[in-house]
């Protein structure tokens, strides 16, 4: 039997993503540098479906039907481009080389532009949903040609997570599309865990509240329009206790956040096309701020008020939801904002109602939310931001007097909430009648003779500041 695609990376991504194909009725070819990783990939699993085991990339290229597709689950960077070089050589024009792996989508583009004039589909492919996702269902976000989508699609439909049947998988656009909403996916990934992590240290702080009973909370809110699988394994980590000492285990845990590198992306290139995504810059620098063991320790004795224990009043945990859910809407509009430049830039077309259903399921920030911002962008108008589509509209005007109550609280807590109020500054910031940037203009133009714009009539002016201060159109 001709296999009908091929897996090469067979590490925990690659092997489930190859299982699930397989348990779908798909004949797999895999392969990995490494032998041993075949050889244990189908002797436990061989059962649950047909693989063919493959010792070389030829013979994982000769196991294929036409036109092939091989799709490359290896380590991001320089594995990849050791892969295509191997595998490259191998194929035929109208061949199909995906890549699974989380990409840069300028690398994508590069790869693609080379493999394109050699007549090779490459299709960078994001995949979210992390081991269990490729196994049981992943959020997948194929770019590329559409002719290779047309012969890659269906296979890839089938193996997503589906959320009222329909399959989380689309074609998302040419060349590195797929890489690049994959990056602002966990851009929006990186917001979203900071601001339920702040959620839970205002409730922590503010009202005394243990782990255990904070674990209740969550999966209460769980019930709730917050409803997603972050708020549902944010439940299951504060209830988890640490069995050699018998405390919560979140106080077992050093504080200090790792990252990969995808949220950083994301604010590069958001700085780069100018798309002020606030909430995930401040998700990544909290994570920095935590790393950051020297500073902390030489700042710890810098006077503030006291961590207090329950000594907030009022419906505090109510205001934090509605706090968590006004922030968690920025967050995203901000996200889809850099998706729309994004695809603005490249040309892409992207579809973000599209984009909206295939994060329904499947990925680490599949959310009922999703399916709200799925239908802001069904309506006949694109909203210029999501902030002003009706629903969500709505939520902030009943959320915002919560939000300011708990960023004046945090602040005279003293508790670190940059998500809470940098969303709640960008909110306020959209919707005010006038911004401080007209002094900023004028300083520009003490300083460094920039101009400016004036409100009353067209045209760039300056004004003499060293002179006699009188304008002149510049
Ligand atoms: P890793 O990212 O840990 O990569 C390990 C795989 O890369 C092994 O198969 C290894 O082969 C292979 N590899 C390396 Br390293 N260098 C190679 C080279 N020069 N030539 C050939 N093969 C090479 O695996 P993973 O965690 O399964 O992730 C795979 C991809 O999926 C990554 O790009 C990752 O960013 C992405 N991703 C991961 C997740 C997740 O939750 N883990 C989610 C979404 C996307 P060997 O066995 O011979 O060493």
């Amino acid at each position: 039997t001709q296999a009908r695609i091929g897996v090469t990376g067979l590490a925990v991504m690659g092997a489930n993503l190859a299982r699930n194909l397989a348990r779908h009725g798909h004949v797999v070819a895999v392969h990995n540098r490494s032998h041993s990783r075949t050889k244990a990939l189908v002797e436990e699993h061989g059962h649950e479906g047909v693989f063919v085991a493959c010792e070389t990339p030829e013979e994982l290229v000769a196991a294929l039907e036409r036109p092939r597709r091989v799709l490359v689950m290896v380590k991001a960077g320089a594995p990849t481009d050791a892969v295509i070089d191997q595998f490259a050589p191998l194929l035929e024009p109208g061949d199909m080389l995906v890549d699974g792996g989380n990409a840069h989508f300028l690398d994508t583009r590069r790869r693609e532009a080379a493999l394109r004039e050699r007549g090779i589909h490459f299709v960078g492919c994001g995949v979210s949903g992390g081991e269990e996702g490729a196994l049981l269902g992943p959020s997948i976000m194929p770019g590329g040609s559409a002719e290779s989508y047309a012969a890659l699609g269906p296979m890839l439909e089938d193996i997503a997570a589906k959320v009222d049947g329909v399959p989380c998988c689309a074609h998302i656009g040419p060349d590195g599309a797929g890489h690049f909403v994959k990056m602002v996916h966990n851009g929006i990934e990186y917001a979203d865990m900071q601001l339920i992590a702040e959620a839970y240290d205002l409730l922590r702080q503010g009202l005394g509240m243990s782990p255990a009973d904070l674990a209740d909370v969550f999966a209460e809110w769980n019930r709730g329009e917050l409803s997603s699988y972050l708020i549902e394994i944010t439940a299951e980590v504060l209830r988890q206790v640490d069995a050699a000492t018998g405390r919560p285990f979140v106080d077992v845990v050093a504080d200090r956040a790792e990252q990969k590198g995808t949220g950083r992306w994301t604010v590069q290139i958001a700085l780069d096309l100018g798309v002020p995504v606030s909430g995930i810059a401040e998700a990544v620098f909290a994570r920095s701020v935590s790393g950051h063991a020297d500073l902390r320790e030489a700042a710890r004795g810098l006077p503030g008020p006291a961590a207090t224990g329950g000594t907030v009043g009022g419906d505090f945990a109510e205001d934090v939801r509605r706090a968590l859910y006004a922030s968690k809407i920025v967050a995203y509009a901000q996200g889809f904002d850099q998706i729309r430049a994004g695809s603005a830039e490249y040309a892409w077309n992207v579809d973000p109602g599209a984009l909206a259903t295939i994060w329904r399921g499947g990925c680490i920030i599949r959310a009922v939310f999703l399916d709200r911002i799925r239908e802001a962008y069904a309506a006949a108008e694109q909203p210029a931001t999501l902030l002003v589509a009706p629903y969500f509209a709505d939520a902030l005007a009943l959320a915002q007097r919560s939000w300011r109550r708990v960023v004046a609280t945090a602040a005279e807590l003293g508790i670190p909430v940059p998500g809470f109020s940098s969303a709640l500054a960008y909110y306020d910031a959209l919707r005010a009648e006038r911004l401080p940037a007209a002094l900023i203009q004028g300083q520009r133009d003490f300083f460094g003779a920039h101009t400016y714009r004036r409100v009353d009539r067209r045209g760039v002016f300056h004004t003499l500041w060293s002179g006699d201060r009188t304008e002149v159109e510049g």
